[in-house]
Formats: structure tokens, sequence, C-alpha cells
């Protein structure tokens, strides 16, 4: 079938598919820059093993060991996704060099970041940011729920620096920075005391958002989690303390949520339109749960669809809904773990934007159920897949993505 064909297709149904291609093309996705090297970072010892309840599994060569190998892996990433792409940054992806020797997380400034801001520059792309409150000696292993001052006030003077970088990162690439405060904190077995963290944890994110900030640029957001490994009985951030504080902060900071944070029946999708009945604005980690895993790439699968049903369904696609990545895998060519889940979501987008929603909508309303059904079911095998060639041929994109990436593997990643 052929572009046309299926244009026509889609047409039977009430579907525009130029409208749908055009509206995908305007939708930023937030890139995660931890899936090239496993969530190391630059800034402490590289082979320590991670910490705050997230784990890599895998022993893949190839990562990136360097900000310019991670650089130029991102910019393979970049010839083989369509569409709008942000950056998003971990602090901990901090670049030092002779001019600007290391410095710990409670004392990085904007300079550390300057020639992430050029990279992004040079292509054109916002970059959205993330204070990293895990791998870290000073983990004791809390940080801004800890009992000890002296380890919250380090943790809660490296949220302020974030900030002032993600401010910084905002003015100079004239895009919004998403700030995610996410911290492992919590307990492997059963709590004493399962207030006194979270009073503190409240605190200490109520200092760190007092740092002055412009909230159209930097939107502080809060990333709630269920459990971590080695940290399976407590959680600090719970879903009920994020959302609580997101709601109580209303014209300061937004709610975070990633779908791997949540009970295996429970589904982000559902949560989307309960959220945005109350807030202006949310935020997403899209990523893929499995088991006790929150973190694998994320598939063209029944959930990210309907995630990106309910944002294009709730008008998330009009600046409601903040789109970023967060997953890593470890056992695969990590370009192609990142490629494939860009454009995973980006499909699911697209399948989204070629519902006829409205009539959907009114079957409902109408409850005309027999018909939902039917339509529903219809479409899933309409000729999506010409529509999506359609996309990657309009952005310049290639429709294979393998053998380039093989190509890179052994020219490049293989010499490491
Ligand atoms: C961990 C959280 C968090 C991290 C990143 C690296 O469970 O999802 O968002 O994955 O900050
Ligand atoms: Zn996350």
């Amino acid at each position: 079938m052929s572009y046309s064909d299926a244009k026509r297709v889609y047409a039977s149904f009430g579907v525009d598919t130029d409208k749908a291609l055009d509206k995908l093309k305007s939708v930023s996705v937030s890139l995660h820059c931890w899936q090239g090297d496993d969530v190391r970072g630059f800034d402490t010892d590289p082979n320590k093993p991670l910490t705050g309840g997230i784990q890599t599994t895998g022993n893949y060569p190839g990562r990136a060991r360097t900000p310019e190998e991670l650089m130029a892996d991102i910019d393979e990433v970049l010839k083989l996704v369509p569409g709008k792409i942000k950056m998003n940054l971990h602090a901990s992806y901090a670049i030092f060099d002779g001019e600007n020797p290391w410095v710990d997380r409670d004392k990085l400034e904007p300079k550390h970041f300057k020639k992430w801001v050029d990279f992004c520059k040079e292509r054109g792309l916002g970059c959205d940011f993330n204070p990293t409150f895990f791998s870290h000696p000073k983990c004791d292993p809390l940080t801004l729920s800890s009992p000890n001052e002296e380890t919250r006030k380090f943790w809660i003077e490296h949220g302020k620096a974030s900030i002032r970088i993600s401010q910084y990162l905002a003015e100079e690439l004239g895009q919004p920075c998403v700030m995610n405060i996410w911290t492992g904190d919590g307990f492997k077995d059963i709590p004493a005391d399962r207030m006194g963290p979270r009073i503190r944890y409240k605190e200490a994110i109520d200092e760190i958002l007092s740092e002055p900030y412009d909230f159209k640029l930097v939107k502080p957001t809060i990333e709630s989690k269920v459990f971590g490994i080695g940290v399976e009985a407590y959680t600090v951030g719970s879903a009920e303390f994020a959302l609580s504080y997101a709601a109580m902060n209303i014209d300061k900071c937004i709610p975070l949520m990633d779908n791997g944070h949540y009970h295996p029946t429970e589904v982000v999708s559902d949560k989307i339109p309960a959220l945005l009945a109350f807030f202006p604005e949310i935020a997403l980690h899209v990523t893929r749960p499995i088991r006790w895993d929150s973190d694998h790439v994320v598939l063209f699968d029944d959930e990210t669809k309907e995630i990106c049903r309910e944002i294009v369904r709730c008008g998330g696609l009009d600046g409601k809904v903040n789109i970023a990545l967060d997953y890593f895998d470890a056992s695969i060519n990590r370009i192609s773990a990142w490629v494939t889940g860009v454009r995973n979501v980006q499909k699911s987008l697209l399948f989204a934007l070629l519902q006829p929603n409205d009539e959907l909508k009114k079957m409902q309303d109408n409850s005309d159920f027999t018909q939902l059904m039917v339509v529903q079911e219809e479409l899933k095998t309409a000729p999506f897949y010409d529509v999506w060639q359609e996309f990657l041929s309009r952005e310049n994109k290639p429709s294979e993505y393998f053998a380039e990436v093989k190509r890179y593997e052994q020219e490049v990643l293989s010499l490491r």
C-alpha cells in the first residue's frame, strides 16, 4: 500500500493523516543522556555501583566513557530519529576540564554545562535537567530526607545549584527547562518512622524551590516511585507524597509520573486525565516496567499507545504534558536502545493522532459501546505502517536503522 492509499483508508474513518503528521512533527520528546553510559556520569568514579534503587544490567561493549563519546553517540541517535528532540541531562554529566576543574555536586555552576549548551545550540535543541541525588558518597544512604543535617544541607545545595543551572539552560536555549526532582530515598526493610523522612523531604524541597527561578522557564517536577532495588519496604517520595507536594505548590512545581513506578496493574494512561482535571501541566517519564525493573526500552505496546492516546485526547500536545524518556539497557547496543525507544513513543503518538477521537467520544457519550468496540478494533489493522513511513520520509530519516547501528558499532563502539 502507498501513503495515498493509506490516507484514503484513514479518511474513511474520518481521520486526516496529513494533519496527524503535521502535529507529530511539533511534539518534543526529551532524550535522556543516561542511556548512553548506563547512568554513570562524569563526576564520580565510573566503576562505582549505581545506588538509589536503580540498576543497569548487562555489559554490552561500547558504552560512552567521556563527554566527547557521549555527544558523538547522541549525534548518531539524532541521525536516526525523526521529529523534535530535546536533550535531558543529569547533573552528574557536568563537564570538567583544565579551566573548570572538578567540584562536588553542591558547588556545580552553569559553566560546567557550557559545553552541553554549545552542543544543544549547534543542533537547535532545548534541554531539560535533573539534579543527581544518587550514586554518590554523600548518600548516607538517604539524601534530602536524611536525619543528618550535614547530608541534607549538601543535597539541598545541590538542588539549588540545579535550579540555577536549569534557569541558565532555559535562557541560553530559549526553551523551558523541566527540572526533575527524584531521590531513591527509602528503606530495605520495615521502618520505625515513616513520617520523619517525609517531613524532612518536604522541607528540603521547600528550601530548594525557595531558590529564585522563573516558573515559565524552569519547571521543577516531583517524581514519585513505589519501590527500588534494595529499598523494597518504604519509599519516602511515594505517589501520595509527590502528588500532594505538587498539588499544594501548584505555582512552583508540577507532578511527574514515571510509568515504571506503580503497582503492576496500575496504569499511567488512566492517571493522565485524572491529574489533568486538576493540574494545568504535568510531566511524564516514558519507560517499560517488567516485574521488578522499571527501566526497559520503550516498545510499541498497548500501554505506551494508551498513554499517548490519553496525551492526545486530553490536549496534552498543546503544552499540558511534558514527555521525556527514562530507561537504560546495558545488555544491547545502546544507540539502538535509544532510537527504538524514541521511535516507539513517536509511533504511539502517531497511532493516537490517527484515531477519530471526537467520533469515538460521541459513541461513548451516546452509550454506543458496540460501535465503539468495533471501530476501535478495526482501526488496529488500518495501514499505520504507510503513514509512519511517510513521516520518516518527510523528516528525511531512514526507514531501516539497524544496518546503520551496526556500521557505527563496528566503526566506533567496538573500538572503545
Ligand atoms: C528512577 C527514576 C529516575 C531515574 C533518572 C536517572 O527510578 O525513574 O527518573 O531513572 O533520574
Ligand atoms: Zn523516571
